[in-house]
């Protein structure tokens, strides 16, 4: 049954504080929970989750009672009284559960995962977000469990009579359930500390598996640095004594914000030039700083319901990438922001699982972790800072703050604080969080010379918008002259337009010449623009455009219109001022190598399907290739000469300037690869790299060479028992581009992976269907990913779910693709023991 927000009901019993007692053990574990509880208001029935929990007992205020209902999600309290101690003791098996979710042990550690709604796989609780209470957690363990961690402070530790460990930890701050975690193994510890900025000392301690010890310096680093920053930036201080993290192997997601105990995936900790890429290295200090930017923003204030799971996540998103663009490079790492966007969130928005930020029902929340409530809803809550200013800003979300601490909130909260003082229609705002889709933006411009006068006409148009309400679009706009200088507007170089209405005109006086638009400067709004300009236009804004993102931008839509446009004589036309400009980026060594690389770049395969109606995968393929080689035999001098150059400056250190010198040496290579009698230039970037980057991008590279098996083998060999290695190598795998790929990796998941880890199995198959989707979209391939599917959902639904994911477009593929995988869907949908969480998301991409 649908969970509706129109049926959101605040809750009925009040938990003031709740103490765990929980003796561990790998088949039958022993959770004794006593929770002080008060009566709010409605009926004195207490119904609690808990989903497949071992009942031992309930008592009320020290009295054994028996006549309580249970079903398979509830247990049910009649006669309550109105306030009083609840004591309930379960049981649970945490070595069958392979769902990752609740308490389960992998890899010899104990590990909890309670959001959104696993808490009740551990205990029967008021297991919902706006019921916040303070936890004592006393845990117990077998002798080879040494280390035994929870939430906030550790009260105590030691040995029991029988040879058992302990441990009590007492957190001070009230949370709901689904920041409560645990953990418990043999672990190694990277210890520091960090003095805030009133002076206090807090010991940061980052946990491993023995295992990866001297991996952890960069996180460490990563971590305080976030502390930092969210002192300076947004006024925020850390509030406890200890700040703790967890790396370990199997989890569903990339880590969890768990109050003063985050636990991560490991790949997301561990890292070493040898052995990291360096979007290995971004990655982890980007979801460092989200995680522990999640304690203002998630766990201090945090949700009333799920349906607000953006007011965390699209918030935190934004500050974590505000953290990036100014400790990289702000440009750069606003364009990557947009890719990410537009290829994952406007797909989704563009298919049947679209939804609005703030969705009106769901089946299951765990299908909710979506691109839309994560980077749609950071793009809205970028928009109103470019629309208010740092300043205003910065008022209104602190404001926020300290209006909702301790609370749970809305994302009305949010929004009514950082425009309380502004003009702007912040009903009309809130349009962008119930409305799915993107909208259309269409331009039209009118220069008059006689009158010196720029029109623009603007039309927006949203289709998946129900109601057809125009959205309330920020929109920064530049003119330029046909040499790049700035023509000013109103004395500025920039201007900022709002749109609000369906159709708006827009007149610039004083503009004595026809100018160039450059239009939705830094992506300010997330639309889709259609606008007419001629291809001279265009090329003067891949030249000299200001905005590093409109350049980058017009550069993208060129290479993709080369590729995908349904007209030849428009790939001509395009590819005419492509060659023009690729020719003098390459020549031109005085701009940063991070906004070449960009600017050289091919677009992905995903990239290019975004701009497409109808696609057909073998010929987007094709293209794309020809494409590339192309290239590479027009340009070859160049790109070798630009290619040498590098090698004598790129370090092994992870500094802005080397990763943007190693980004623009990957980027060439790929050329280099389509290049005849290059191969030893491969090989030798393989074998002599001093970082990571430098061996995996050769590989990458040549991945479609005959040639590639024997580097792939040496590879392999290097990495023996490294299991983030190995996703890097399953991922090369997969990504090969031949007849024998689909056999290679049904061979890797029988002899060198697990099906029950998250990571391996998505190492393999992501890469499969996003990059290498010739061999990918076959009925062979499609039969085989379907019976994994199935495989997996008996074990980890939230990860079939996902992995479904994949089909996501497949409305948009040639008509035999999209009948076939319909088919696979509907077999999924009847089977009689499919899980919520996977029909959810067939049934939706059927719908
Ligand atoms: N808030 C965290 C979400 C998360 C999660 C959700 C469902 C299932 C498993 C999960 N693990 C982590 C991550 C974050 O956005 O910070
Ligand atoms: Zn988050």
């Amino acid at each position: 049954m649908p969970i509706h927000y129109s049926d959101y009901k605040p809750p009925q019993w009040e938990f003031a504080d709740v103490q765990l007692t929980i003796d561990l053990d790998e088949e039958r574990t022993i959770i004794a929970s006593r929770i002080g509880f008060c009566h709010k208001y409605g009926e004195n029935r207490l119904i609690l989750n808990g989903v497949n929990l071992d009942l031992l007992s309930v008592m009320i205020d020290g009295e054994t009672i028996n006549d309580y209902k249970q079903t398979d999600q509830f247990l049910i309290l009649d006669n309550m009284p109105k306030n009083g101690i609840l004591e309930i003791k379960v049981a649970i098996n945490p070595k069958i559960n392979r769902s990752l979710e609740g308490l389960y042990v992998a890899n010899g550690i104990f590990t909890t995962q309670c959001e959104a709604e696993g808490f009740r796989k551990i205990t029967y609780f008021l297991d919902r977000p706006d019921v916040l209470c303070r936890y004592r957690v006393i845990m117990r363990a077998p002798a080879n469990y040494p280390i035994l961690l929870s939430n906030g402070n550790r009260i105590e530790t030691g040995q029991l009579t029988d040879g058992r460990n302990f441990a009590i930890w007492d957190d001070p701050h009230p949370k709901p359930s689904y920041l409560f975690a645990m953990v418990a193994g043999n672990l190694a510890e990277d210890r520091d500390y960090f003095t805030t900025k009133s002076g206090r000392r807090v010991q940061c301690s980052i946990w491993f598996e023995p295992a990866y010890h001297g991996r952890t310096a960069f996180a460490m680093r990563c971590l305080k640095s976030a502390m930092k920053y969210d002192e300076d930036r947004f006024n925020l201080e850390y509030d406890g004594d200890i700040f703790q993290i967890v790396a370990i192997t199997d989890f569903n997601m990339g880590a969890m914000e768990n109050k003063s105990l985050n636990i991560f995936n490991a790949k997301y900790i561990l890292a070493h030039p040898e052995k990291s890429l360096d979007r290995d290295f971004m990655a982890i200090d980007s979801i460092i700083a989200h995680e522990y930017f999640h304690n203002w923003t998630g766990n201090r204030v945090t949700l009333r319901d799920w349906f607000q799971l953006s007011l965390k996540e699209g918030l935190t998103v934004f500050r974590d990438q505000e953290y990036t663009k100014d400790h990289y490079n702000r440009s750069l790492a606003r364009i990557e922001d947009v890719r990410v966007l537009r290829t994952q969130q406007f797909s989704e928005d563009a298919s049947n699982l679209a939804h609005p930020i703030r969705p009106e029902s769901y089946m299951t929340i765990d299908n909710f972790y979506t691109a839309t409530i994560y980077e749609k809803g950071a793009e809205i809550i970028g928009m109103m800072h470019r629309i208010l200013g740092d300043g205003p800003f910065l008022q209104g979300f602190t404001n926020y703050i300290n209006a909702n601490d301790g609370k749970p909130a809305i994302i009305e909260d949010l929004v009514n604080n950082l425009f309380a003082n502004s003009h702007y229609d912040k009903n009309h705002l809130m349009q962008w969080y119930s409305t799915p889709g993107t909208p259309l933006v269409t331009v039209r411009q009118q220069y008059n010379p006689k009158r010196q006068e720029l029109t623009l006409i603007i039309n927006q148009n949203n289709d998946k918008d129900p109601h057809k309400n125009p959205a309330l679009i920020p929109i920064k706009i530049a003119l330029l002259h046909p040499n790049g200088q700035i023509i000013p507007i109103n004395g500025q170089d920039e201007a900022l337009i709002i749109c609000n209405q369906h159709r708006q005109k827009f007149i610039f006086k004083n503009i004595n010449q026809r100018p160039v638009l450059s239009f939705n400067r830094d992506f300010t709004a997330p639309i889709m623009v259609n606008m007419r300009q001629s291809l001279q236009d265009k090329l003067t804004i891949m030249r000299h455009d200001t905005d590093h993102f409109n350049r980058w931008q017009e550069f993208f839509a060129a290479v993709v219109n080369i590729i995908c446009h349904t007209n030849p004589k428009m790939r001509m036309e395009y590819k005419e001022i492509y060659f023009t400009a690729f020719a003098e980026i390459l020549a031109n060594t005085t701009i940063d190598n991070g906004f070449r690389a960009l600017l050289l770049q091919p677009p992905t395969i995903l990239e290019c399907a975004e701009g497409m109606e109808i696609i057909n995968p073998k010929i987007l393929v094709k293209r794309r290739n020809q494409l590339i080689t192309e290239i590479a035999q027009k340009f070859q001098n160049q790109i070798l000469q630009n290619f040498n150059q590098l090698a004598n400056i790129t370090g092994n250190e992870i500094t802005g300037p080397a990763i943007n010198n190693r980004a623009l040496q990957a980027c060439l290579l790929q050329y280099i690869a389509q290049i005849p009698g290059q191969w030893g230039v491969i090989v030798n970037h393989y074998r002599t790299s001093p970082h990571f980057e430098g061996r995996y991008s050769a590989l990458w590279a040549g991945r479609n060479n005959p040639n590639i098996q024997n580097l792939l083998q040496d590879f392999y060999h290097s990495i023996q028992g490294d299991e983030i290695m190995l996703d890097k190598y399953l991922a090369l795998c997969s990504a090969v581009e031949s007849p024998k790929t689909l056999k290679n990796i049904q061979n890797l998941i029988k002899t060198t992976i697990k099906i029950d880890k998250p990571n391996q199995i998505r190492a393999l198959l992501f890469p499969f269907a996003t990059q290498n989707i010739h061999y990918f979209h076959q009925p062979k391939s499609y039969q085989f990913i379907f019976d994994i599917i199935k495989q997996i959902d008996e074990i980890n639904p939230q990860n079939a779910a996902r992995i479904t994911n994949i089909f996501k477009s497949f409305h948009k593929l040639t008509p035999k693709y999209q009948k076939n995988i319909g088919k696979h869907l509907q077999i999924l949908v009847d089977m009689p023991h499919i899980s919520t969480n996977l029909a959810d998301i067939a049934k939706r991409l059927l719908d």
